[in-house]
């Protein structure tokens, strides 16, 4: 197409600004109240404010989730799509004290900063349902919740090893320790007994575990969920130790079939028995060995690569199958908090054991062996078998398949009655007391006679005081010791002197139920209001990161359930579609990080190119799921998307004054009606039968387009929904450079399809199309214009059967779209075998008759 000198350029900041600003006067993204509409509730994860600021990273989330509730507001829902700031917590404290600054101070900063940097990229939230994690008025109600838990049973207060991260000065929960680090500041964690508040998720499992089969999730974070949980069916059963009458201990193992094959059992370093079990003379040894095993992360004693070390108890364990004594050692292989912290150890088939066994020198007998595979001679192994098969040395069970004997066994062991069937959870309960100042403080009084008694609902919130100076104590117990007026106060049970609770709740507890605050942010006599929150939840869609699959969607799902078991939720699932950006990362292929120099922000592309090229490059770069590397170069590819978009919606201003009035005329006065008469090719009020064909085809090309950005919108992908409008884009250019609308006699076609165009790119581009649609004479707004439908029929792709002629006869007949190129059709014609079988060699010449023939001459 052709450039219009008459048309202005488009001029993004000036559109941008300009259109912002009428959207916030018009309140226009204000949420419906409850009008017939059906409802759509369109959620991003709930960020923490942090000063870096947004990069063009966290635009992969919030872009697609704002195309989306642009979208069902066009499609006639009313969509509630609100935000908000996840400011207390562990990240923003640790800034606050990098930067020497109060989190108070902080935090309102950066989230302003965000709010800011959300308007400038166009994302429609509903900002008067702004909330904020650390206000008073919504951390009572975080407060309430603690409370309600503890009056389930559901928190308790308990004295165990727990993961303790030496440079934050605080416990982790189990979810917030990766790899062995913290994940925050990424040191290893240590282990460390303490007594800490516990919330009792594994009261769930079960349930978070079945519910994952009826989510609408991606995949993946379904796994990492499901591993998390790690439900694990086996047996536990006692073994007594030999010459300590009274002692004994359980295992659990998820391979009774195996039993015969123990050869030696391992104790956790942490199990209670090591101490009164161990020789005297081996004492020293085995304590040293524990001390070791404590500064060990998890990740380590686990891993496969290590070599398995340990210590011998000087003690013997006898198996209750068939009499034998085993040594008992001591390893850090087994953990103290799964299953009974001990094992029975089966060398021949676990390879952990396998490995044990190999550097201590201890025996391997093998009990199942494949079928073909007779049992190997003992000490030939060369790995552990872990698989099924034929059972041996087991005595009554030999020759039985190791399945069957799983199951005899394990009723054997259950009417003997030293053991029984067991389903065994990874997951453990949640640790959610911090020894740190910024959260919520948990709602508890310590009364020396009463024990600790929760703090009255009317007594609530227990404010978090203000405190200048809020660092780590060094001792590990909370700042909030600091205070005395915070810490002594009475005991709201029986009046006597008593002592407040100083550890503050994990920043996780407030992300745990805020997306119910969101139905009414304003809601005084409860956390959430019943009415709204029935109407308004669940949430339709959930959009953000993988990196919270096992933390913050665990937990809001167990709170829920909580919630819903206490009778105040009608709903036991908060998330039914999740849906989950890619990474994006910098140029140099490396995650965008402030110390790393390559965060690109949102700012400063929007400075250069404006926040519609910014959107339209993020959304076309890669599906949306994918991870892609940001690639500035080629955003140069939607900034000229969009100058074809201005140029070829406003070179006919057909909408405006002047379409029915006398060309002449109105090339004068409406400039606008003007742009196109340059070009103009057909006679003014002529009507061809070519040019009722180009209509036709103009009118299909949209329904289809309609029909592919529709259905890209809805399955989130928004990079083909693009691709289809960057196509009719192209065929309207090209349908205006060879005919242009008759002046005096408008185009309905043209203007229609010009008008789809902008409202179909509207909820991807908010600013210009609304620029456009005002141009065009369009009431505002585009944004609350219906949503174009389609006709199935007209949308269908057109196809037209072709004669290939050979030398004049009739040799084949194709069947190819309408819209086919005459090279494309001569191409297709010609690889056909029927026509191959008479060419051969290069064709004289080839003639196309669009629509009918393809004729070769040889
Ligand atoms: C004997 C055995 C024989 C085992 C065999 C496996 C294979 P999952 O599936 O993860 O639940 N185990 C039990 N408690 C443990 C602990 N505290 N620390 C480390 N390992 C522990 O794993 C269950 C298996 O892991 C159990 O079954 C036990 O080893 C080990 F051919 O018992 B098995
Ligand atoms: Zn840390």
């Amino acid at each position: 197409m052709k450039p219009s000198e008459q048309i202005e350029p488009y001029k993004p900041h000036a559109v941008e600004t300009y259109w912002q600003r009428c959207w916030a006067e018009a309140g226009l993204h204000r949420t419906p109240e409850g009008d017939g509409r059906p409802k759509f509730y369109c959620l991003d994860f709930f960020p923490y404010p942090s000063g870096a600021g947004l990069s063009v990273g966290h635009c992969r989330n919030y872009v697609p989730s704002d195309v989306i509730s642009r979208y069902h507001r066009m499609k006639g829902y009313a969509v509630l799509h609100p935000m908000g700031w996840d400011a207390f917590g562990l990240p923003a404290e640790n800034e606050a004290i990098d930067k020497g600054v109060h989190p108070r101070d902080s935090t309102t900063r950066y989230a302003a900063n965000y709010r800011r940097q959300m308007s400038l990229i166009g994302a429609s939230y509903d900002w008067e349902r702004e909330i904020n994690s650390s206000d008073p008025g919504y951390y009572r109600w975080t407060q309430w919740i603690f409370l309600l838990l503890h009056r389930r049973g559901l928190a308790y207060q308990a004295l165990a090893p727990v993961n303790w991260c030496e440079h934050c000065q605080t416990t982790l929960a189990n979810e917030e320790v990766e790899y062995g680090t913290c994940w925050r500041c990424h040191r290893p964690v240590v282990r460390r007994d303490l007594r800490q508040w516990f919330l009792r998720i594994t009261a769930y499992a079960e349930e978070l575990l079945a519910e994952t089969g009826h989510l609408d999730w991606p995949e993946h974070i379904l796994a990492m969920q499901r591993g998390w949980i790690g439900r694990s069916e086996g047996v536990e059963f006692e073994m007594a130790v030999a010459g300590h009458p009274g002692a004994s201990f359980r295992v659990f193992t998820t391979r009774p079939d195996t039993v015969y094959g123990m050869t030696f059992a391992v104790l956790a370093p942490e199990h209670p028995l090591v101490g009164g079990i161990t020789a005297p003379e081996r004492q020293a040894e085995v304590a040293a060995y524990g001390e070791r095993a404590r500064c060990t992360t998890e990740i380590e004693r686990l891993s496969t690569e290590r070599v398995r070390d340990g210590v011998f108890t000087g003690a013997h364990a006898i198996n209750p199958v068939n009499g034998q004594s085993v040594p008992i050692f001591v390893a850090d292989y087994v953990l103290p908090g799964y299953g009974t912290g001990a094992i029975m150890a089966v060398p021949a088939h676990d390879q952990r054991d396998f490995q044990f066994a190999h550097r201590n020198g201890l025996e391997v007998v093998q009990v199942i062996h494949p079928p073909s595979v007779p049992p190997a001679s003992r000490g030939e192994e060369t790995a552990a078998y872990e698989g099924e098969g034929v059972m041996a040395n087991s005595g009554p069970f030999d020759g039985q398949w190791s399945t069957q004997a799983w199951q005899g066994i394990a009723d054997r062991m259950e009417q003997a009655g030293y053991g029984r069937r067991i389903v065994q959870y990874r997951m453990r309960d949640w640790l959610i007391s911090r020894q740190r100042y910024w959260g919520a403080p948990i709602p508890i009084v310590h009364c020396s006679r009463c024990g600790a008694v929760p703090v009255p609902e009317e007594q609530l919130p227990v404010l978090l005081p203000h405190m200048p100076d809020y660092q780590p104590r060094g001792d590990g117990r909370s700042p909030l010791e600091n205070l005395p007026d915070f810490v002594s106060t009475s005991c709201p049970a029986c009046g006597g002197p008593a002592r407040r609770e100083t550890d503050t709740m994990g920043g996780f507890a407030c992300s745990s139920w805020y997306f119910l605050r969101f139905a009414d942010p304003w809601y005084k006599t409860g956390p959430f209001n019943p009415e709204e929150v029935r109407h308004w939840l669940p949430v339709d869609l959930y959009v953000g990161g993988a990196e919270h699959a096992v933390m913050h969607l665990l937990y809001a799902r167990f709170w829920t359930k909580v919630l819903a078991d206490a009778g105040l939720l009608h709903f036991r699932e908060p998330f039914p579609r999740l849906r989950s950006q890619g990474i994006l990362h910098a140029s140099d292929g490396r995650r965008m990080s402030k110390s790393r120099r390559n965060v690109v922000t949102p700012d400063a592309v929007v400075e250069r190119t404006g926040a519609d090229v910014l959107r339209i490059h993020l959304l076309f770069m890669a599906p949306f799921d994918h991870d892609v590397v940001w690639d500035e170069e080629g955003i140069v590819g939607a900034q000229r998307f969009l100058e074809r978009v201005w140029r070829v919606c406003l070179e006919t201003g057909s909408w405006g004054p002047g379409v029915d009035e006398d060309p002449e005329q109105s090339e004068a006065a409406t400039p606008k009606a003007a742009a196109w008469l340059p070009h103009s090719k057909a006679a003014p009020g002529l009507s061809t039968p070519e040019m009722q064909a180009g209509e036709e085809a103009l009118q299909r090309a949209v329904h289809r387009t309609i029909q592919r950005v529709t259905e890209g919108i809805e399955a989130y992908k928004f990079n083909t929904a693009l691709a289809a409008l960057m196509g009719l884009t192209n065929t309207l250019g090209a349908y205006a450079d060879q005919r242009r609308p008759g002046p005096g006699s408008a185009d309905r076609t043209w203007e229609w399809a010009t008008g789809v165009l902008i409202r179909l790119l509207a909820p991807f581009a908010p600013h210009i199309t609304e620029e456009l649609w005002a141009r065009r004479g369009g009431a505002f707004s585009v944004h609350q214009k219906p949503w174009p439908d389609f006709d199935p029929s007209l949308a269908a792709e057109q196809v037209v059967t072709l004669v290939v002629q050979v030398n004049g006869r009739v040799r084949e007949r194709i069947t190819v779209p309408a819209t086919i190129t005459d090279e494309e059709a001569s191409r297709l014609a010609l690889a056909s075998e029927r026509v191959l079988a008479y060419v051969k060699g290069q064709p004289k010449k080839v003639i196309v008759v669009p629509g009918r023939l393809v004729s070769i001459v040889v």
